[in-house]
């Protein structure tokens, strides 16, 4: 019995420890194949520093777009802070980038961070030609 309770101290200790930094953001991952995102519908807090990890695991590329999403700008602003276009092709640049943008290579994962700023349900959708995969950024 003893050991269990110096574990929860010790817990106890390390979550102390954990909120009195500065908080890594939080990480939603997402799959994607040629059925859809999944999960479609994530969830997130406004403020807080927040991870979208795409993972690929379809045979074709597949991106991850928000078309507008209120951020929390932090340090200098960067007009790219809001794209992880490592793997990106030409295909899927409309004549209004979106604002968030994430292009997940075949088999592989990207990752984007941002901060949101206001609530709201927020759309987001593969936007390469002839794709429909789609789903919801909810922000509380
Ligand atoms: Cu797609």
């Amino acid at each position: 019995m003893h050991w269990l309770r110096i574990w929860s101290v010790i817990t106890g200790a390390l979550l102390l420890a954990a909120c009195g930094g500065t908080l890594p953001p939080a990480t939603i991952s997402i799959w994607v194949d040629s059925d859809g995102f999944s999960p479609a519908r994530v969830e997130a807090p406004a403020g807080k520093p927040l991870s979208i990890v795409v993972r690929n695991l379809d045979a074709q590329e597949h991106q991850w777009a928000i078309q507008t999403l209120p951020m929390v700008v932090q340090g200098k602003a960067d007009p790219m802070a809001g794209h992880n276009m490592a793997g990106m092709s030409d295909a899927g640049m409309g004549s209004t980038p979106p604002q968030l943008h994430i292009v997940a290579p075949v088999g592989e994962q990207a990752e984007l961070t941002f901060t949101p700023a206001q609530r709201g349900e927020y759309p987001f959708l593969c936007i390469l030609p002839g794709h429909s995969e789609q789903g919801v950024l909810v922000v509380e």
